[in-house]
């Protein structure tokens, strides 16, 4: 039988596993890149439908102490993750800034985004841009605070996803009303912001849509970062300009699409400017795995898109602790080895860039046979066909560079 662990030797032996994992980074070094911790992801207390919590609240000065201790420079929110909703746009919110940014001060992190929460109070139970003009008229007021918010905080990004923006009951809603009304909203906080901006003489915040495909409403409006970019083309925002996405890894995987590829259909755009990252399975609902646990070979794809591209917006942690994670473990372990695995995909994503075989390879793609200007397509064909055989070199090289094997890394018995 093997050797019991009484609860006071539980936390040691997690610390002693954790450090012989090896491979994780400095603080001084994990601060260099533009990561991002989310009060909601530190705070989940592991609740669900099904799920009662397993672990107690946690205060946002204490989120912020932790992430400073772990070397996560920069930190985000929802209005009311820090503000109870009854306390919102009153005397008791700038109490609670002041508070906040006193906290943000002498932990050295920085808020880099804020963002509202349209979803969960029982008053956006229609959306947040349903029938009703009162419930529209505090969705705008709450809209424009998260911006007031934004500003005092010194954040540079506010995040929308509009969560029950959609129905569960086909034909209540008449969508192209409530897209309209959706537009107002987003339209009165980019005119907010345009006017605390000129009042204080700073910038104006970048303003993000995320899409998710279904949760929590059976049907949604704006189901994917496509649905987002149509969204802000189509006309009826009155300053486009201001407004970008911000798609996340699992919302895009979760309807069936390829992450990377939606990514791609952002850049080409000029609207990424903000990123979800975590993990999960394509058509299950949001696990949200931390980023690493289930694809790494797709997250090795998407940084290398990411880097070659010159991203430089935040890398946000949008994932949840298991609800098999202690509290403790949160900030020993599941904050630590989300940067860890994500700086490590980084690097290797900058080593597969400069890979001479995969550059090799895709010079040669590109280089073709040298038949240009043929119209002969079995030709064309034949003189091309042992240099698609490098697709699979690349996919092959790609995969040994995860593992290492481009270092030479064999495993079992060699030729022996
Ligand atoms: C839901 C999400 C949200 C958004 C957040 C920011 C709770 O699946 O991903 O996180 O990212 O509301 O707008
Ligand atoms: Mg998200
Ligand atoms: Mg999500």
């Amino acid at each position: 039988m093997s050797t019991t662990i009484p609860e006071k030797d539980q936390r040691a032996l997690v610390d002693r596993l954790m450090s012989a994992c090896g491979g994780s980074y400095s603080s001084e070094v994990r601060r260099r890149y533009f990561i991002s911790g989310p009060q909601w992801a530190a705070a989940y207390q592991g609740q669900a439908l099904f799920h009662a919590p397993t672990r107690t609240a946690v205060e946002p000065a204490e989120v912020i102490e932790r992430l400073a201790e772990i070397g996560i420079g920069w930190w985000c929110t929802h209005d009311t993750d820090i503000i109870p909703t009854n306390h919102l746009m009153s005397d008791r919110q700038a109490e609670i800034l002041d508070g906040l940014v006193a906290a943000l001060e002498r932990n050295g992190v920085q808020c880099s985004m804020v963002t509202g929460e349209t979803f969960h109070h029982g008053v956006w139970a229609g959306g947040p841009a349903g029938e009703q003009a009162e419930v529209r008229a505090y969705a705008r007021r709450r809209l424009e605070n998260v911006v007031e918010i934004g500003h005092k905080l010194g954040a540079q990004f506010v995040v929308y996803w509009p969560g029950t923006l959609g129905y569960q009951l086909q034909g209540v809603v008449d969508e192209t009303r409530m897209l309209k009304r959706y537009a107002e909203e987003i339209n009165a906080a980019c005119e907010k912001d345009l006017a605390v901006s000129r009042a204080s003489a700073a910038s104006t915040l970048r303003h993000c849509l995320e899409a998710k495909p279904f949760e929590p409403q059976a049907e949604l409006l704006l189901p994917t970062t496509d649905a987002m970019l149509g969204f802000i083309s189509s006309g009826l925002l009155t300053h486009p300009e201001m407004v970008g996405v911000n798609p996340e890894y699992l919302h895009e995987l979760m309807w069936g699409g390829a992450p990377r590829a939606a990514l791609a259909r952002a850049l080409v755009a000029g609207k990424l400017w903000h990123f979800d990252i975590n993990d999960g399975y394509r058509l299950k609902h949001d696990v949200d795995i931390g980023i690493g646990l289930v694809n790494p070979l797709d997250w090795l794809n998407v940084l290398i898109l990411l880097r070659a591209h010159g991203y430089q917006g935040p890398f946000n942690l949008d994932y949840k602790p298991p609800r098999t994670t202690s509290n403790y473990g949160v900030f020993r372990v599941s904050f630590p080895s989300a940067v860890d695995r994500f700086i490590t995909l980084w690097e290797i994503a900058g080593e597969a860039i400069s890979d001479p075989v995969i550059n090799e390879a895709t010079k040669a793609l590109e280089a073709g046979a040298g038949l240009a200007g043929s119209e002969d397509a079995d030709r064309i064909f034949e003189a091309n066909k042992e240099l698609w055989t490098l697709h699979e070199v690349i996919g092959h090289r790609l995969v040994q560079i995860l593992l290492g094997a481009h270092r030479g890394r064999t495993v079992g018995p060699l030729n022996s």
